[in-house]
């Protein structure tokens, strides 16, 4: 496998309106991220994912860009930005810009002259269609609920297609003049110096242009338009030319929002000559998605699945390449909610969770506060923000729920878990603004928050610290990165184990995910304990013994 430079880095994500607010309107900022890069630096972090700062009317919280050349007033100025990726860069830390260019805002210009001139050469920048006598074209239904099409204003028959919500208009990728645009836009960018992107619901940019209804999965009569993402064909030709013309020069990195591959194409998507450096790996995190409707979602993240779809997962990667491991990110419940039933949530289980996900092959993102433990929010169903979770209330109550049980749902899943404010200290508003914070905070900000935990010597944070220098260390930084990934003991209940193996060095990490005691009967001799998260160094003898959510790496 040819080595890169992000190969053996650490990547974290921030949400920029929950990060920091520098200056009292209760909104996070760039200079609030300025103010923030030595914290970030300290905690060992070399590779920062923003999302997106762009200018933009925020019906979906940045992801509809109105302007794809402009920061958006709210996070700060172009100058801020430049700041930003120097200072960046002075600390050895590379920033990725958010790409979201499946969609722009119904506001952007491109979109605004397609309105007046449908026919015109920016109504081809999009799929407009005739619908069928006043109705839609066909029967895909939009992630957010409700139809992909939304009627053009002024025309009886006329519809525009929209993935995600209809401020959210689809980009016409078919269309090399809006290819170019994008590209070109791609390179402003990494021009600036600019490690690269992640980007954005990419997997939905080729459509079915036959545009056929799909067989109906819901009582609407509708068809989720995920579906055609899986369906279609031809989306590489796209994912190639724009490596080709906009990474490939840049030596940048490309990080893509791209989920359930198949085995057979993942080659192609990852790796050396693949369309990405990486993609997520959502599978893991998504185990709990078992049914299609919400009321079938499990709570918590059902632990035999997660172990079962994260060895299928690095399985199937083999040596072709690396996922990007999460276990969170701002479309997730938090990973310490979602993996850790509520009663079993400490120490020992979050740092357990963390050094799972950390030994793991491929490239770790933290997102914006799990370094400190963070944990999902109690809601009422006023203080959600979030499109998303407004529709997922509604069709929790198609589906049958009650308003109690429709509310629990969202509670758990909200996107808006990951979106409170980030916990600086036990200050007013955890430190995070002196004014009215946008999204309320988590209420246990009292005790969980970098100040007190940066005093602690055996805090969360400070263990997060020990992990990622463990990780960067000389002597295991190789094994980690690229040594072989082998689950171990899977028929072991609660004990998620996996081995690591480069050359003659064998490492392999065993821990006991349940808040009962547990032993495994090791199948080889070990000669040195080289991280754990208990203080008192475990005995190794033929059986392990682990206490509650302990975790050892062992080397033989
Ligand atoms: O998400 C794409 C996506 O597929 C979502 O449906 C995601 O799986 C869902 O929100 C999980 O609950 C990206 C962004 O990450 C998300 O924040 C945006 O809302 C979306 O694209 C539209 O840009
Ligand atoms: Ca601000």
């Amino acid at each position: 496998m040819k080595k890169e430079w992000w190969h053996d880095k650490v990547a974290y994500q921030i949400y920029p309106k929950s990060f920091y607010d520098s200056n009292g309107d209760g909104i996070g900022d760039l200079p609030g991220i300025l103010e923030k890069l030595d914290y970030l630096e300290e905690l060992g972090v070399d590779i920062l994912w923003i999302s997106p700062v762009f200018r933009s009317p925020m019906v979906d919280n940045g992801y509809d860009i109105s302007d794809y050349y402009a920061i958006d007033p709210m996070f700060g100025t172009m100058e801020d930005m430049d700041r930003l990726i120097a200072e960046a860069k002075k600390r050895n830390i590379s920033i990725l810009m958010d790409l979201v260019v499946n969609h722009c805002s119904s506001e952007h210009p491109w979109f605004q002259e397609a309105l007046k001139d449908p026919d015109g050469p920016y109504g081809k920048y999009f799929y407009i269609m005739d619908g069928k006598d006043g109705q839609v074209p066909n029967n895909w239904r939009s992630y957010f609920g409700g139809s992909v099409w939304e009627k053009l204003p002024g025309y009886d028959n006329k519809f525009y297609f929209h993935s995600f919500a209809k401020e959210q208009p689809d980009l016409n990728w078919e269309n090399p003049k809006l290819r170019e645009e994008i590209y070109q836009m791609i390179c402003w960018w990494m021009n600036k110096g600019l490690g690269g992107f992640r980007i954005d619901a990419i997997m939905n940019i080729k459509k079915d242009l036959t545009w056929a209804d799909l067989p109906a999965d819901g009582p609407d009569g509708m068809a989720d338009v995920y579906k055609v993402s899986q369906k279609v064909h031809g989306i590489g030709d796209f994912l190639k030319e724009m490596r080709q013309r906009c990474f490939d020069p840049f030596d940048g990195l490309g990080i893509g929002e791209a989920m359930f591959l198949e085995e057979d194409v993942v080659k192609n998507f990852i790796g050396e000559k693949g369309y990405f450096s990486s993609i997520f790996a959502f599978e893991p995190c998504h185990a709990y998605r078992k049914g299609k409707n919400y009321k079938e979602y499990l709570w918590p993240q059902p632990f035999d699945d997660w172990r079962k779809e994260t060895a299928n997962n690095q399985k199937m990667l083999g040596d072709i390449g690396f996922e990007a491991n999460i276990i969170e990110n701002h479309d997730q419940p938090r990973g310490s909610s979602l993996f850790i039933p509520k009663e079993d949530y400490g120490f020992y289980s979050v740092t357990a969770l963390a050094t799972i996900i950390l030994c793991q092959r491929g490239l770790p993102f933290l997102y914006q506060g799990q370094e400190i433990g963070m944990c999902n929010r109690e809601w009422k169903l006023e203080e959600f923000n979030d499109v998303e979770t407004m529709s997922q209330y509604e069709i929790c109550l198609k589906e049958g729920l009650s308003p109690e049980q429709a509310l629990e749902i969202c509670a758990n899943h909200s996107r808006d878990n990951a979106r409170t404010p980030m916990q600086w200290s036990h200050e007013i508003n955890a430190g995070f603004t002196g004014g009215e914070p946008w999204l309320p905070v988590n209420e246990n900000y009292k005790e969980i928050n970098v100040e007190d935990q940066e005093k602690e010597y055996g805090s969360v944070l400070n263990f997060y610290k020990r992990l990622i220098r463990f990780r960067k260390s000389e002597e295991y930084k190789e094994i980690l990165t690229y040594g072989t990934y082998e689950p171990r003991y899977m028929d072991q209940d609660h004990i998620f184990a996996y081995q690591r193996c480069l050359e003659s060095k064998k490492l392999t990490l065993i821990c006991n995910f349940s808040s009962q005691p547990s032993s495994v009967t090791l199948a080889s001799d070990y000669e040195n304990v080289v991280f754990v998260n208990y203080e008192q160094t475990t005995v190794i003898g033929a059986d392990l013994q682990l206490r509650p959510y302990e975790v050892v790496v062992l080397e033989n």
